[in-house]
């Protein structure tokens, strides 16, 4: 029973996968308080997906409307389907990170991280 319900579930998702952008983030403390560099990794289809604009945005979830982080455009990254962006947050707990995709495709993508 378990294993069809997975097998149906696998199978009603995988149009959905193929198309949806998939974001990985990863950030490292930088200079200045609470500011990190931050790569991001795209891709679609399991393909790194070069040549978006992206824009980097955050909030935090716990405390709707008390930030205004300023978005910033991430730069393309050494490798295919990597962008790098300078997060200057608030403070440190868990915030969510939006990614807004334009050019070639236009997606918005929203992962939660916590930075301490
Ligand atoms: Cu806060």
């Amino acid at each position: 029973m378990r294993v069809i319900f997975l097998a149906f579930l696998l199978l009603a998702a995988a149009p959905a996968i193929a198309q949806r952008v998939q974001a990985d983030i990863d950030c490292k403390p930088a200079k200045g308080l609470m500011t990190y560099d931050c790569v991001i990794r795209l891709s679609r289809g399991g393909k790194p997906l070069e040549g978006v604009e992206v824009s980097v945005g955050a909030d935090m979830p716990s405390m709707p409307m008390a930030h205004n982080v300023k978005p910033v455009k991430a730069a393309p990254g050494p490798k295919p389907g990597e962008y790098r962006a300078r997060l200057e947050l608030e403070m440190s707990g868990e915030w969510a990170v939006k990614l807004r995709l334009s050019g070639a495709v236009r997606d918005q993508i929203i992962v939660k991280r916590n930075f301490d």
